[in-house]
């Protein structure tokens, strides 16, 4: 069984927008404002570079409690003992993910699209996220917006802990929440923010009000 973790609020990080305030200062910020998850994502980056980050974050986050993710690469997170990986469709198989991993690791796949759920094998994945909810200029590769009404039919279909991800902002944070996601995974909503832990606390509010 893998370690616990919370989906609520999802911290992704992107080189581009945590370049002017720093990878580590954003996400301390983040995590004081209330994020419950970190997911290191630099797609572009060296194996070599992305340890050095996932190792400078796990510094920072494991006295905390708060697990870290690392996007794609099974080998840095092994490497740096990470708590787990978030696989794309195109990333290595779950199943291949999880020899790697172990059974204590944390396993996310990104589900775009009804085929795409209807082709994954979750037996071994421990979470599912779904989108871009919302149309994004953070990932513009991330495929059709799927809108709440996707999300919610996604959320009929999975029984896994659910985060959506893609244009979710704090006006529909709410919203995501009320259809069905046990969380919300967010970019540019904390690594822009003027206030990294005031935005974090502002989406923290609107979860709690959503599950109220
Ligand atoms: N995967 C699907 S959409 C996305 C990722 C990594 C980017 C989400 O960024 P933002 O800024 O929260 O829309
Ligand atoms: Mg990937």
């Amino acid at each position: 069984m893998a370690r616990a973790f919370d989906l609520s609020l999802y911290l992704v990080t992107d080189p581009r927008q945590t370049a002017q305030r720093g990878l580590l200062e954003t996400v301390r910020a983040a995590v004081a404002g209330g994020v419950t998850l970190v997911q290191l994502r630099d797609p572009d980056a060296k194996g070599r570079a992305l340890a050095e980050q996932a190792r400078a974050l796990l510094a920072l986050l494991r006295p905390l409690g708060v697990p870290l993710i690392i996007n794609d690469r099974v080998d840095v997170a092994v490497a740096v003992d990470a708590d787990g990986v978030h696989l794309g469709q195109s990333d290595m198989a779950p199943a291949d993910a999880r020899a790697l991993l172990g059974r204590e690791r944390i396993l996310g796949l990104s589900v775009g699209t009804l085929e795409e759920l209807a082709a994954s094998d979750l037996s071994l994945v421990d979470y599912v996220g779904t989108g871009p909810v919302k149309a994004t200029g953070t990932k513009t590769d991330a495929g059709a917006a799927i809108g709440l009404d996707g999300l919610a039919i996604v959320r009929r279909q999975v029984s896994l802990p659910l985060v959506g991800i893609g244009g979710i902002d704090r006006a529909i944070t709410g919203d995501v929440i009320r259809a069905g996601a046990d969380g919300v995974a967010v970019v540019s909503a904390l690594c822009a923010a003027p206030d990294v832990a005031a935005a974090a606390r502002a989406l923290r509010d609107e979860i709690a009000a959503a599950r109220a």
